[in-house]
């Protein structure tokens, strides 16, 4: 379809349109909130809204974990459990920004969901803790940011707590990450005796104030290095560490490259306290003048220019009853292109079909704003019934497709009962509604031949949370039937079933996905190595997008 058969636009018309689709494009900043689980994502993020203004008054993530209530985890079993297990959108505006931000679960039984999230977003500000330094899911996080050449802020929390040294957690980034570290604010203190930030770029000293709960902002008095208020409020063996430590940074590191940041080479480094709310004005100051709008995505037919007449996006994320009351299914996009403006046509390119979609929201966290327009970097939501999956296209152009977003192997699998016969109908309608989002997958055995779908994902706190919803949100009782696979492969091969079926191992299964496309279920990877050295001719892959 041509735009121009839809209306006759003229030559002024579509400059003022390009002109502004990139005015608009770079006031957004689309990014996520990662790391390694309780590293405190989820509380930066709401200080994050404390400070762009868009929360008056903080929630607590407290230490219980039992009264915690925030705007991201919004979940009854994230509540619950005071962990994160779904990533969340944030939309605000601060100053004369728009932000699109997405916290991020931690935990790798929940990583797919915060893989696809990484494949929407231009940048991430990674959370370390500093007292412990970089942990093992942080590192994996980190590892697909690299992939993708995104830029990478980071925040090393709690320095209200006793940390490792400042100049070891940085060489850690070096070392571990082999990613080059700018330290942009840097500690004086730790623990009791954390007291500011120093602004290496600005060269001014930041001195914070505890207030209750870190429910509020907290206030800061910004000084020169050499004010006597700094000395007086550092013991004397911090000033001098500090001092020294600035010294040795300033001779070692060079300076400051933006474009090695918006590379992904460089990662400009803050340390503060999100519980506290110190550093993290700091930090989102920084991010905002540091970090680049949206950079334009690839499809399939090559780069889509931000200012692209067509309007075009795609699917990263589907959740189901975010309102509860009405059932109701949220398709989560990833605008790339043009301007989304209520009621336009768009092309569903998977099933190839026409397809209106009028309400359009800008999404926070629980609640939900109709939106009239959006542009490319915008995150929204279209509350709809139609056949949207993870990955899925759509665009006013019908020739236009992005790349699949890639899936991930489950490595766990289950069977999936109701356990109240008179309860099928909520159990059934439950589990359809829930499989929808897309997280965990569903097989279908060869043998036995059984209605009962094979359930897989990539960790067994998914099914947890999938029980849990189901009672929680359709009243309906499941048990779990544990099976012994662990491993599964999709697979491209001549043979005929018969002879696939003889050369499989003692215990490995073969079945089917949704799509159709063959899996074989293996108990273990030695299996799976001894099935491979077997039938050389047989080709394995770990995610379905990778077969040819
Ligand atoms: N002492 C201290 N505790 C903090 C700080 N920031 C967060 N916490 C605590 O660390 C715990 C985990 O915080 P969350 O924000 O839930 O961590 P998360 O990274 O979102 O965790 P997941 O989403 O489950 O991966 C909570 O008990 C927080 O109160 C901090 O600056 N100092
Ligand atoms: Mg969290």
């Amino acid at each position: 379809m041509d735009i121009s058969t839809q209306t006759v636009i003229t030559d002024t018309e579509l400059k003022s349109m390009s002109e502004e689709i990139r005015r608009e494009v770079s006031r957004r900043r689309t990014f996520a909130i990662i790391s390694h689980p309780d590293a405190g994502k989820t509380t930066l993020t709401e200080k994050l809204l404390l400070y762009g203004g868009a929360l008056d008054l903080a929630g607590s993530v407290t230490a219980k974990k039992r009264q915690r209530e925030t705007a991201s985890d919004w979940m009854e079993l994230e509540k619950k459990r005071g962990i994160s297990i779904s990533s969340t959108v944030l939309q605000f505006d601060y100053e004369n920004y728009r932000l699109n931000l997405l916290d991020t679960p931690g935990h790798k039984d929940f990583s797919e969901d915060t893989y696809r999230v990484l494949m929407a977003v231009d940048a991430v500000i990674m959370v370390i803790d500093a007292g412990k330094g970089i942990e093992s899911q942080t590192r994996k996080l980190f590892e697909i940011c690299r992939k993708r050449g995104i830029p990478i802020f980071t925040f090393m929390n709690k320095l209200d707590r006793p940390s490792m040294a400042p100049l070891e957690l940085i060489d850690q980034l070096e070392k571990v990450l082999n990613l080059h570290a700018f330290p942009v604010a840097w500690p004086l203190g730790n623990g009791q005796n954390f007291k500011g930030a120093y602004d290496r770029l600005r060269k001014e000293v930041h001195l914070f104030e505890r207030v209750p709960g870190g429910a509020y902002k907290a206030p800061v008095s910004i000084r020169d290095i050499r004010d006597p208020l700094v000395k007086d409020t550092l013991s004397e063996q911090t000033y001098n560490e500090v001092v020294e430590e600035i010294a040795i940074l300033d001779g070692a590191h060079g300076g400051f490259d933006r474009d090695a940041v918006l590379q992904g080479k460089a990662t400009p480094v803050f340390f503060g306290s999100a519980a506290n709310n110190f550093g993290v004005e700091l930090l989102l100051r920084g991010f905002l003048e540091y970090s680049s709008g949206p950079a334009p995505r690839n499809a399939i037919s090559g780069l889509i220019p931000l200012d692209n007449l067509h309007f075009s996006g795609f699917v990263f994320k589907v959740q189901t009853n975010m309102n509860p009351l009405h059932r109701d299914r949220m398709v989560f996009v990833r605008v790339c292109s043009g301007r989304f403006s209520r009621d336009i046509t768009m092309h569903h390119a998977r099933i190839g079909k026409e397809i209106r979609l009028s309400s359009c929201h800008n999404v926070f966290g629980r609640n939900r704003e109709i939106a009239g327009e959006a542009y490319p970097g915008d995150i929204i939501g279209f509350v709809t019934r139609a056949d949207f999956r993870v990955g899925d296209t759509i665009s006013t152009d019908p020739d236009l497709v992005f790349e699949e977003i890639p899936r991930f192997a489950p490595e766990c699998f289950t069977f999936l009962h109701n356990s109240l016969a008179s309860g099928y109908k909520s159990f059934r309608k439950g589990v359809d509604h829930l499989l929808a989002e897309d997280i965990v997958q569903v097989f279908h055995l060869q043998e036995p031949k059984s209605s009962l779908p094979l359930l897989g994902a990539v960790g067994p706190l998914q099914f947890e949370v999938m029980q849990y919803r189901l009672k929680d949100e359709y009243g309906a009782e499941s048990r779990l039937e544990a099976t012994q696979w662990k491993v599964l492969r999709w697979l491209e091969t001549h043979l005929n079933d018969m002879d696939l079926k003889r050369s499989l191992p003692h215990g490995a299964a073969l079945g089917t996905d949704e799509q159709g496309r063959m899996v074989i279920l293996f108990p273990a990877e030695w299996s799976l190595k001894y099935f491979l050295e077997k039938n050389p001719s047989i080709k394995l892959f770990d995610s379905p997008g990778k077969m040819g």
